[in-house]
C-alpha cells in the first residue's frame, strides 16, 4: 500500500522570484510530515527554492540526450546539479505543442531513471477520445509505449493521469471518473510488474484545487495530485498539501 501522498506543483511557464519567496515562507509554516511535496518551477527559479523537509524540486522536461548540440534543452546531469530529484515527462502540453512522441517520451523516462531522477509520466485522453469511449485504449497505448519494453523502469516511476479535457479548464474529472481510470492504470501495469503496480504512486491532474482535492484524495487509487493553476497561489497550494 502506498504510504505518503505526493503533491506536485507544475508552475508551467509562470511564477517569479517573488512567488518562490512566498511559497518558501508558506510551506515552512505548515506541517508536511505526512506528504511529499515537489515544486516544478521554470528552470531559472530552481535555485531560489529552499529544499526543506519534505519539499523537493522537480523539472518540467528533460532531454533524452546526455550532452551536446541541443540548443534550449536540459540534461539529466544539469538537473541533478540543480538539486532536482523529480522530472515531469510527456505532459500533454509538450505532446501537443512540442510534438513529443511516445518514443521520445519513452527515451526520456529511461534517461531520467538511469540518472537517478524520478520521472512523473503524464498520460491522458482528449475529450473526443473519452466521448468515443477510447480512454482505456489511449492510456494503455501511452503506458505500453514506455513500459512494455522496459518494465524495470516502473518501480522507479510516478504516473500522473491528466485527462486533457480537465487541464486548466476549471472542470476536474469527478472523483469517481478519476478513480475508475486510476484503477484501470494499476490493473494494466500489474500485467508488467505486479509489485511495482501496487506500490506506484498514481497522481491525478487537471483542475485540482482547494475545493475538490479532499474528495479526490479519498479515492483508493489516487495517491496524490499534479497541480497547475492552484499551485501558483501559495495559500491554496498549502491547503491542498494539508488535505493530502
Ligand atoms: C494539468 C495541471 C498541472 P491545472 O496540466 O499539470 O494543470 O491544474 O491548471 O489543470
Amino acid at each position: 500500500k502506498v504510504q505518503h501522498r505526493l503533491l506536485v506543483a507544475n508552475w508551467k511557464m509562470n511564477g517569479s522570484v517573488a512567488l518562490v519567496q512566498t511559497m518558501n515562507e508558506t510551506l515552512a509554516d505548515i506541517s508536511l510530515s505526512a506528504v511529499d511535496v515537489v515544486i516544478c518551477p521554470p528552470l531559472t527559479l530552481l535555485h531560489h527554492f529552499t529544499v526543506q523537509g519534505n519539499v523537493q524540486l522537480g523539472a518540467q522536461n528533460i532531454s533524452q540526450h546526455n550532452a551536446g548540440a541541443y540548443t534550449g534543452e536540459i540534461s539529466a546531469d544539469l538537473l541533478l546539479e540543480a538539486a532536482v530529484t523529480y522530472v515531469i515527462i510527456g505532459h500533454s502540453e509538450r505532446r501537443t505543442l512540442n510534438l513529443e512522441t511516445d518514443e521520445q517520451i519513452a527515451a526520456k523516462v529511461k534517461v531520467a531513471v538511469q540518472a537517478g531522477l524520478i520521472p512523473i509520466l503524464c498520460i491522458g485522453e482528449t475529450l473526443q477520445q473519452r466521448q468515443q469511449e477510447k480512454t482505456e485504449q489511449v492510456i494503455a497505448r501511452q503506458l505500453d509505449a514506455v513500459y512494455a519494453s522496459q518494465p524495470e523502469l516502473l518501480a522507479k516511476s510516478v504516473i500522473a493521469y491528466e485527462p486533457i479535457w480537465a487541464i486548466g479548464t476549471g472542470e476536474s474529472a469527478s472523483p469517481e471518473q478519476a478513480q475508475a481510470t486510476h484503477a484501470f492504470i494499476r490493473d494494466h501495469l500489474a500485467k508488467l510488474d505486479k509489485e511495482a503496480a501496487s506500490n506506484i504512486k498514481l497522481l491525478y491532474g487537471g483542475s485540482v484545487n482547494g475545493d475538490n482535492c479532499s474528495a479526490l484524495f479519498a479515492q483508493p487509487d489516487i495517491n496524490g495530485a499534479l497541480v497547475g493553476g492552484a499551485s501558483l497561489k501559495a495559500a491554496e497550494f498549502a491547503q491542498i498539501c494539508s488535505s493530502a
